[in-house]
């Protein structure tokens, strides 16, 4: 099958300020990677309902889960690698914006795991974004952290 993503600038919005790269090795890993970002998920759903969804667009390698770097539990988002590019690209069109434990999960090309990506990078131990937000989520810890604080 002919890749439909071939344009980095078309395949994915997000930017990891930790690549240890310039830009055009980041969209050159981008192109070629066999991983994909999983966000918007429930703290609540577990590596077998990842595993059971994203074994449908083909063989999996490994899914890593991310993790809250203070407490270790899963903080809503993860990563999986497949063998095949095409399995991954399937995995971005397919299952980007399917339901997975009543939430709309988004499906990101990612440039590859690597040791420590696993963890939530915000002040709190989660991830940035549940940092900031300000809305009551009860999938992902209630309010975010800042509004949790005042
Ligand atoms: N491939 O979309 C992604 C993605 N995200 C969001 C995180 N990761 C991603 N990978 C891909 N695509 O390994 C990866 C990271 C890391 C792990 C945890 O997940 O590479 P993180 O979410 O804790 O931190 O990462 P990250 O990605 O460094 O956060 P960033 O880019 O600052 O912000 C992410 C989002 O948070 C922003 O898009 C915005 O929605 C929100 N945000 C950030 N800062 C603010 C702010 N000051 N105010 C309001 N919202 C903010």
């Amino acid at each position: 099958m002919a890749s439909l993503f071939k344009d980095p600038n078309k395949i994915s919005a997000y930017r990891d300020r930790r690549f240890p790269g310039d830009q055009e090795e980041f969209d050159e890993a981008l192109l070629n990677s066999t991983t994909v970002y999983v966000g918007n998920m429930s703290f609540y759903t577990t590596e077998e309902q990842v595993y059971e969804l994203f074994a449908r667009t083909g063989e999996l390698k490994k899914i890593v889960m991310g993790l809250d770097k203070n407490s270790k539990t899963p903080c809503g988002f993860s990563f999986i690698m497949y063998y095949s590019r095409d399995d991954t690209e399937d995995a971005v069109k397919y299952i980007s914006g399917t339901i997975l434990d009543d939430r709309p999960i988004r499906v990101d090309f990612d440039w590859g795991f690597q040791e420590g990506r696993q963890w939530g990078r915000g002040r709190s131990g989660g991830q940035v974004r549940d940092e900031y937000r300000t809305d009551y989520d009860p999938g992902r810890g209630g309010y975010g952290k800042l509004v949790q604080k005042e």
